[in-house]
C-alpha cells in the first residue's frame, strides 16, 4: 500500500489590504467612531498587548474605523476583511459582530445568533452556518470574503479555515464602502454578553484573507526633525511620540514627552521617526510579512484655520505616497488625549520587500503653509504577518491520500 502525501500549496489570493489593527494603541482613541461601551484590555489578548473587549449588560459595544483625507472626504476601503473572536459569554440575541457600512448605513454584515450560529447578510440576501459557535473561550479566526463569486457579488465566511456559510448573489459587495465596525451590535435588542476581538486586517478585494497578527511598532529615535518641535521646544522627538496609549494634552500645556508640533509655514515640514526593527518587534527570518501601514494621532493646537498633512512609512519598505489628512480631522482644540485627537492611516502595502533587521521609519508631514500648530502625539507602524513553519500550520495542509 502506498501512502501519497500531497502539499497543498495553496496561498491566499491577497486582494489589496487598506488596514490593519490589533488594538495595540492601548485606547479607543484609536478609533474615530465608539458605539456602546466597548474597552480594550491587555489581560485576555490574542497577539501583542491589548485586544478589543465587548463586555456589556443590555446594550452595544463596538469601533468603526474609516479614513478621512484632507478636506473630509472618506476613502472607500473596505470590502473584505479577517479578525479573530474570542467568546466568553455568548450573546443572549442576534448580534452584528462586523460590518461594513457606507456611512452609517450597514452594507454587507457578519451576525452571530444567540445560537452561535454564523449569519452573512447585506439586509436581503443571507446565509446561515449550520455549525455553531459556542461560549469556549478560545480564539477563532474568522475570515469574509465580500464578492467572490462571478461579477464581484456574494459572500462567504470561514471560521478556523472551514467554510461556514456562502451564498453567491449579493450585489452589494461589489462596491467598496467607507467604514469597518468591529464589535458586538444588536439587531433587534441590546445584546448582553462578553466577547474579545484582535487582530484585523481588511481589504478593498474579494479574498480570505489567512491567517495573521498585527504588531504596532514603536519609535525608538529620531531621524529627520525638520522644523518639528517637542511640545516642552526641545529637538529629542520620539520621546513624545512613543506613548501607549498617547498622553496628548492641550497646547497651552505640551512638553517635550506629550507631544511634538509643528508651526512651519514652508508647506512641507516633515518629521521622520526610526521605528523598532521588524526583528525587535518578534518577526523571525521564516514568518511572512502580509502587510504594513503607518499611523499617527494627531490633532490642532487651535481652532483657528486648518492643518493639513500627510502620513506614510518613509522607509523599508520604500514607495509610498503619503496619505493626506487634517490635523485632527479640524475638529478643534485638543485637549487631554483622546479628546479631539484623532488617528490617521497611511496606505497599506502588501507583501513588502522589507530588511527584518532595520528600522523602518515613519514619516508625518505638515503639508499647508499656515503658522497654525500641527501636533502629534503617537507616530507608529502597524505590520500584519503569518507566523511560519509550526508544526500546527503544516498540519492542516497536508491530507493523506490512501
Ligand atoms: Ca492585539
Ligand atoms: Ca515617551
Ligand atoms: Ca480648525
Amino acid at each position: 500500500m502506498k501512502l501519497l502525501a500531497l502539499l497543498l500549496l495553496c496561498l491566499p489570493a491577497w486582494g489589496a489590504h487598506t488596514y490593519i489593527t490589533g488594538f495595540e494603541m492601548g485606547s479607543l482613541g484609536e478609533f474615530p467612531v465608539i458605539g456602546g461601551f466597548p474597552s480594550i484590555q491587555g489581560t485576555t489578548v490574542r497577539t501583542g498587548a491589548f485586544a478589543l473587549q465587548v463586555n456589556p449588560t443590555a446594550t452595544d459595544g463596538f469601533v468603526r474605523v474609516r479614513s478621512l483625507a484632507a478636506g473630509g472626504a472618506e476613502r472607500n476601503l473596505f470590502r473584505s476583511a479577517r479578525m479573530y473572536m474570542r467568546i466568553a459569554t455568548m450573546v443572549d440575541t442576534d448580534s452584528i459582530i462586523l460590518a461594513i457600512l457606507d456611512g452609517a448605513n450597514y452594507k454587507q454584515r457578519i451576525i452571530l445568533l444567540s445560537t452561535g450560529a454564523l449569519r452573512v447578510s447585506d439586509g436581503t440576501v443571507t446565509a446561515t452556518s449550520t455549525n455553531l459557535l459556542t461560549a469556549d473561550n478560545q480564539w477563532h479566526l474568522i475570515e469574509w470574503d465580500n464578492g467572490w463569486n462571478v461579477g464581484g457579488v456574494g459572500m462567504r465566511v470561514k471560521v478556523d479555515s472551514v467554510e461556514w456559510a456562502s451564498e453567491a448573489t449579493s450585489t452589494v459587495p461589489t462596491s467598496v464602502f467607507n467604514t469597518l465596525q468591529i464589535g458586538v451590535g444588536g439587531i433587534a435588542t441590546f445584546p448582553t454578553c462578553n466577547i474579545y476581538f484582535d487582530d484585523t486586517i481588511a481589504s478593498d478585494s474579494s479574498a480570505y484573507l489567512g491567517a495573521g497578527q498585527a504588531i504596532l511598532l514603536r519609535p525608538i529615535s529620531d531621524n529627520t526633525d525638520g522644523a518639528w518641535v517637542g511640545g516642552g521646544g526641545g529637538t529629542s522627538l520620539f520621546p513624545a511620540v512613543d506613548n501607549i496609549p498617547p498622553v496628548g494634552v492641550a497646547e497651552a500645556s505640551d512638553t517635550d514627552t506629550s507631544q511634538i508640533n509643528s508651526a512651519s509655514k514652508s508647506g512641507t515640514d516633515a518629521v521622520i521617526i526610526n521605528t523598532q526593527s521588524y526583528t525587535t518587534g518578534g518577526i523571525g527570518a521564516s514568518d511572512t510579512i502580509n502587510a504594513v501601514m503607518a499611523i499617527c494621532n494627531d490633532g490642532e493646537g487651535i481652532n483657528t484655520g486648518t492643518k493639513t498633512g500627510t502620513v506614510r512609512i518613509q522607509a523599508n519598505p520604500s514607495g509610498q505616497t503619503g496619505q493626506s489628512f487634517d490635523f485632527g480631522d479640524n475638529v478643534g482644540d485638543i485637549d487631554t488625549f483622546p479628546t479631539r485627537w484623532r488617528t490617521h492611516i497611511g496606505p497599506v502595502t502588501a507583501s513588502p520587500s522589507v530588511t527584518l533587521g532595520n528600522s523602518p521609519t515613519v514619516e508625518v508631514v505638515k503639508t499647508d503653509t499656515t503658522t497654525r500648530t500641527a501636533h502629534a502625539d503617537f507616530m507608529g507602524i502597524y505590520v500584519d504577518y503569518t507566523p511560519g513553519g509550526p508544526a500546527s500550520t503544516v498540519r492542516r495542509r497536508v491530507t493523506i491520500v490512501p
